[in-house]
Order: structure tokens, then sequence, then C-alpha cells
């Protein structure tokens, strides 16, 4: 079931509010807000033919052809998600539905910023090829049977997060998908080791950072842009948790995840993590390819008060992911016996690695207490917590709960480090809980 909170329009490129000319639809859902401000030529494209009365269609009208929105059909199998935005498919997951300790289909958040490529509607991976080129000894076209002979497979839960989850708690706010907590999830990858393949094509010492490019479709329905193309340092791609990965959970890769091969690199903003993954160009200077510069997913190289209108000079690439963690029980709201011990529990996940430490508090951050923590399975799978918490009477609690990492950093009480487009927002979890 969708629960189609459409609030919010996502568009192609957020901009800040304080800039001038900005302005969101708060009401229009993404898709029709979409198309209310396209052309006449825009709205051809995306029909495939010219409109011949098109004089007769009253401004901001939306051709009944085009209100099925490309994609939408495939969420449908996608289990309580908030939708944000139907063109593109953005939709984030409710944190008590984030309790597996993997992440099914049914509860991956879907973040596209363009339409999901026909050849993954149908399922078709026919003649699909990977490239690797760039600065390399050895360029590469590997078949997706080449990916799975020729390296060794490796099978691993590992989470995703989106750089701008937590969006929507940044005051002033950003435009872009208002993600609360829900744009993340650690899912089990199969596929081969990133950092083979590169091997195998031989890195040479110019190689300074990926780029990847996937073959989805640009809003526009332009074949020739690129929707996103962003890369890491080559000292992340090299590290031995990234994966080109064939099959989530056991099967194919799902159409809205990036059927046939996508990237997944965890511990970085999910945009690293290429879907529909056809080529990774290694180059010799930062990546600069679409959605790696401006303001897209970077932040003011200082800190800045929330507002400040940051110069795009400023502005420096997000690399690791900060420190974080969701209580996914009990569900907000839940009523517990008063003077009794009720269970919550969580994930916890850090981009430096294993988080060191869990603790949770009942009173409004003036006490705290450990909660248990396991090792990942394997590095940079989420991990699990758990804690016993008694409200000493009935009334409102909230359960805060707070993830430590290795270094002593810690999740803050309010949203850190405001920036122009709302990235990185780690504050702690809050769950409201009735003792009766
Ligand atoms: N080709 C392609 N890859 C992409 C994207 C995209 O729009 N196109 N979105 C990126 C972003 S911003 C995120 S957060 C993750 C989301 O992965 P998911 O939709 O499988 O959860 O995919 C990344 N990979
Ligand atoms: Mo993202």
């Amino acid at each position: 079931m969708l629960d189609d909170a459409s609030h919010n329009q996502d568009t192609d490129k957020p901009v800040a509010r304080t800039e001038p000319g900005h302005e969101t639809s708060g009401a229009e859902p993404g898709r029709r807000g979409f198309l209310k401000g396209a052309s006449l030529a825009t709205m051809g494209a995306l029909l495939g033919t010219t409109i011949p009365f098109a004089r007769n269609m009253p401004p901001g009208f939306v051709p009944v052809a085009l209100a099925q929105d490309v994609g939408m059909g495939l969420m449908d199998a996608k289990d309580g998600l908030v939708v944000l935005g139907d063109r593109p498919v953005n939709a984030e997951t409710p944190a008590h539905l984030l309790d597996d300790d993997v992440t099914p289909y049914e509860r991956l958040f879907v973040r596209n910023n363009g339409l999901v490529p026909q050849h993954a509607m149908d399922m078709n991976a026919e003649g699909w090829t990977l490239t690797i080129d760039g600065e390399v000894d050895e360029p590469l076209t590997l078949t997706l049977a080449d990916l799975q002979n020729d390296f060794e497979t490796v099978t691993a839960p590992l989470w995703l997060e989106c750089g701008g989850n937590g969006r929507a708690f940044f005051q002033p706010g950003a435009s872009g998908n208002q993600w609360t907590t829900g744009a993340v999830g650690c899912p089990e990858w199969t596929g081969v080791r990133l950092k083979d393949v590169l091997e195998r094509a031989g890195v040479k010492p110019t190689a300074v950072y990926t780029g990847h490019y996937g073959n989805d479709v640009h809003l526009s329905g332009d074949p020739d842009k690129v929707v996103i193309s962003r890369g890491v340092p080559i000292e992340k791609a090299l590290g031995p948790e990234n994966l080109i990965a064939w099959a989530m959970n056991g099967e194919p890769i799902p159409a809205i995840h990036g059927f046939p091969l996508r990237l997944v690199v965890p511990g970085y903003p999910g945009s690293a993590s290429q879907k529909y993954l056809t080529r990774i160009w290694v180059r010799d200077q930062e990546h600069d390819g679409e959605k790696m510069t401006g303001y897209s997913y970077r932040l003011p190289a200082y800190p800045v008060a929330p507002g400040t209108e940051v110069p795009e000079s400023d502005m420096v690439v997000m690399l690791e992911m900060p420190v974080k963690s969701l209580v996914t029980f009990p569900a907000t709201g839940a009523e517990v016996p008063a003077g009794r011990p009720a269970e919550v529990r969580g994930h916890a996940w850090s981009g430096k690695g294993d988080v060191a430490a869990m603790h949770v508090s009942l009173d409004f951050g003036q006490t705290w207490q450990e909660a248990e923590l396991m090792a990942p399975p394997n590095p940079f799978a989420w991990q699990r917590w758990r804690a016993e918490v008694t409200p000493p009477e009935a009334g409102y609690y909230e359960v805060w709960a707070r993830a430590t990492d290795k270094d002593g950093t810690m999740q803050p009480p309010v949203v850190p480090g405001w920036n122009p487009r709302g990235y990185g927002n780690n504050m702690m979890h809050r769950i409201a809980l009735f003792a009766v």
C-alpha cells in the first residue's frame, strides 16, 4: 500500500530557499508540478508525437497519457512507504518499518533523479556491458557473465543512505525531496568488489577520482542528457567494501533499484551508488559530472549560520556520511505499561565504519543509559542495538537515541551543520512513548 503524501515537488535542480527566484509549489505532486511547467516540446517528446490541438489545452493542462507516471507501477509491491514525488519516483520508509536486520525490497527507500529506463522495467539485461576506462592501463568492457565468472563473488548486507536524508528538518529549509528519516536501508547485495575490477584494469598513478554513469532517462526525455554522474576519491573506490552488484536479497536487482547492475558504495552519500551502471571513468581530477558540481551534494567548507548564502567556490564535495541511528521498535506513539521495562531497538551506522556506542534517554536527554550494540556482520552493515527503558509512571515520554562513532563523534540533539541544500542531517532520532 502506498501512502501518497506527495506534498513535495522534487525539482531537478534543488535550490536553497534563500536563493532569489526560488519557489516551491507546496501542494503539487511532483509529476503534475513538473508537467505544468513543461513546454509543448517537452510534452511532445514525452508523448513521442505532436499534439495537433495543443492550442485548446488550458494552461497547466496535464495530458492523461502522461498522468500515469513512468516507474510508479514498480512501486506497487512497496510496503507502507511515503511517496515524496512520482516523477521521478521517490519514496521513504517510516522508521518502524525498517526493523529488519536486512531490509527487504518492500521496505527499501527509492531515490531516482531521472526515469527508470525501459530495459529495467522489462528486466532485460541482454547485451549489457560495463566499461572501465580513463586512467587505467587497460580499458575493460565486461559483460555480466564476465563479472560473474572472472572475479570473486561477494554477498554482504551494506547500508545505503541518501545524502539528503533528514533534509525536512533544516531551518530555513532546502528544496528537493523532503526526506525525514527514511531514506536509508540495509539490503544484502551480491556482486564483485569494485576494487577487484579497477585493479584488473590497472589503476594508473594519475588516477584521482571515479566518475560513474548509468543509462536512466533524463526527466526532459532528452537522450543526450545525463541524469546523474557522481564519483568518489580513488582511495575510497579501492576500499574492499564497495561492490558492483547484480543481486539484492538474492534476486536480480529490482528495476527501481538499478537493474541489472549498480554500484553499492556504503559510507558515502547514496548518490555515489550509481544504478543502471554502464561505465566507470577513472579520472585524473575530481569528477565533474552531472550533480557533482555547484551546490549538488556539496557542503560549505566551513560552518555557516543557517540561511547564509555561501559562494559556490566555497562548496566542497560531501564525503563520508555522519554517524547516525534509528529507533525501529516500537513505532512512535506506542503504548507501553508504566513502571515496567519496555524494549526499544533499532540500527546504527556511520560513514567512518563501525559505530562504537549507543545510548538512549527517556527524560529528554537529562540522563542516558547505554544500549546493547551488536557488531556488524561485516563492515558497513548497519548494527543492531537494543535497550530496555522503564517509564516510572503513566504519561508521555520520548525515547531519544544517540550513536557514537569510533572517534567519539556523537549524534547531536539538534539539526547540525546547516547547509544550502540540506545534506547530512544526523540529528538524534526521537520517538513518542505513552506509558499507561
Ligand atoms: N543511475 C542512477 N543512479 C542513482 C540515482 C539516480 O537517480 N540514477 N540516484 C542516487 C541516489 S541520490 C541515491 S540516494 C541512491 C538511491 O538508491 P535506491 O533508489 O536503490 O534506494 O541511488 C543513487 N544512484
Ligand atoms: Mo540521494
